[in-house]
């Protein structure tokens, strides 16, 4: 039985940099606990998904990864139980704390699509998806050999992570039919489940053109339902209030599961809100109930984008006011909902879209983002991965907040 002064749940993207700053400031006081060998860099799935990069490139050890001043369990939280400040762990050992930070991520469902799970095993299938680790690989080869009949890209009816993520890769591969000049024979098709293309209008505006311009058919409330291997054909359901359903033959699919809060919070209904996901203030990140417990990343829920630029904001604000609050002080950061999406159109463009809880663009560069640029594509493709590998993971990025302040200051002596 252990114990410690900060306990984290979860070692991706939000536990570890969190973990990392916490066992700076309190050496050896923090424990971790995370099931996995493997340290993931996720947002470069797009790109191994369009040949951009290897996926050598997005995966370390996760010893190599969390910090070596905390302690880590290589196991799942079976329970939690708030009142005694304590988890259990699956090996039967519990872990106590004075704070706790919870970055469980989300759940994949890939079991909710019937078909699915045997299509993406079946090397010959013309279906796939960069959002498993298990299936990013298969990605590239199945866009590659696809020459004609209808490519379809699709997004599910439930909260994702890096919901611009179904889109590019449609972008990028309809860019890649058009390099190998079978674009004529490739009817590319983007389905979604939502009402609108993107969240924010500025760039669904810039996100619709592109669309038009080249051709992509987009489908809005048009959610997959499931698959027909032996006849490579799609099922899709109107989410129009008609509810109905159509089938739509395929030579290469897409498939961007739908998601959830993982289940171990979802048996803990006094963590979270009715739908699963940690309940927590939308400003400090603290528990509504638990004034120990806080929370950061895809599984909170903050009506955010669930990406990792929301996690390096959120980071800050959540240190500081764990802090404050251990120092006896009140809180006084609040997280404004930044989030962002760099929206890679094609093999050397992006359209980088930065915003926060109000929908409102929140941008970093001194020019508009809602355009295309090959600079934004090169910080996607090499200088995010960078910084992540080693500041954010260490603790040390917690956004370009800094940047937008200067360049705003730019901006505003240009007038
Ligand atoms: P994760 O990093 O998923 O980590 C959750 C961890 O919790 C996992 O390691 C898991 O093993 C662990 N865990 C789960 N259950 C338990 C348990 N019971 N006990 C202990 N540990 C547990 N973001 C961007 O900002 N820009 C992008 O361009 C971008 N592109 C993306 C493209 C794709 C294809 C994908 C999949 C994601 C992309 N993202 C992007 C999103 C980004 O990767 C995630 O938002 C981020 O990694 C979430 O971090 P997290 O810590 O909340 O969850
Ligand atoms: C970001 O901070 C971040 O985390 C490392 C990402 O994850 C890959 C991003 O995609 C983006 C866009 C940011 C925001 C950073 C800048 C410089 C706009």
């Amino acid at each position: 039985h252990h114990s410690c002064k900060v306990l984290v749940v979860g070692g991706g993207t939000g536990g570890c940099s969190m973990a990392a700053k916490f066992a700076d400031k309190f050496k050896d006081q923090v424990i971790i606990v995370e099931p996995n060998e493997l340290h993931y860099y996720q947002p470069m799935f797009t790109l191994i998904g369009g040949g951009i990069r290897s996926f050598e490139a997005s995966k370390k050890l996760m010893k190599d990864t969390l910090p070596k001043n905390a302690k880590w369990f290589q196991e799942n939280v079976m329970s939690f139980e708030p009142p005694q400040n304590q988890v259990t762990m699956s090996s039967g050992d519990t872990v106590q704390y004075e704070i706790m930070i919870i970055a469980m991520g989300l759940q994949l469902h890939w079991e909710k699509i019937p078909g699915l799970i045997e299509c993406l095993k079946d090397n010959m299938s013309g279906v796939c998806s960069i959002y498993g680790s298990d299936t990013v690989t298969n990605v590239f080869p199945k866009i590659a050999r696809t020459k004609s009949g209808t490519a379809i890209f699709t997004f599910p009816n439930s909260p994702v992570k890096c919901p611009g993520a179904p889109q590019k890769i449609a972008y990028i591969a309809e860019d890649y039919f058009r390099n190998q000049k079978v674009r004529d024979n490739v009817k590319v098709v983007y389905n979604t489940a939502l009402p609108v293309i993107f969240g924010v209008k500025k760039y669904a505006d810039a996100l619709w053109d592109v669309c038009k311009r080249r051709n992509i058919t987009v489908n809005v409330q048009t959610n997959l339902i499931e698959i027909d291997p032996a006849k490579e054909e799609a099922v899709f359901q109107k989410l129009d209030g008609s509810n109905e359903t159509f089938v739509e033959k395929y030579s290469l699919l897409h498939v961007c599961p739908p998601m959830g809060p993982p289940d171990v919070l979802k048996k803990h209904p006094s963590l979270t809100n009715e739908v699963g996901f940690l309940s927590v203030d939308p400003k400090t990140l603290r528990h509504t109930k638990y004034s120990n417990i806080y929370g950061i990343g895809d599984c909170i829920s903050a009506p955010n984008s669930k990406t990792m630029a929301a996690i390096a904001a959120q980071g800050k604000v959540l240190y500081k006011n764990i802090m404050d609050d251990l120092a006896g002080k009140p809180m006084t950061m609040a997280y404004n909902g930044y989030s962002s999406c760099p929206l890679v159109t094609g093999y050397r463009k992006c359209i980088l879209a930065e915003f926060d809880y109000n929908l409102k663009p929140l941008e970093t560069f001194p020019v508009n983002q809602g355009r295309e640029y090959f600079f934004t594509f090169i910080l996607k493709a090499y200088v995010f991965p960078l910084l992540y590998w080693t500041l954010m993971t260490r603790g040390k990025w917690d956004g370009p907040e800094f940047f937008r302040k200067y360049s705003s200051m730019i901006k505003k002596k240009e007038i």
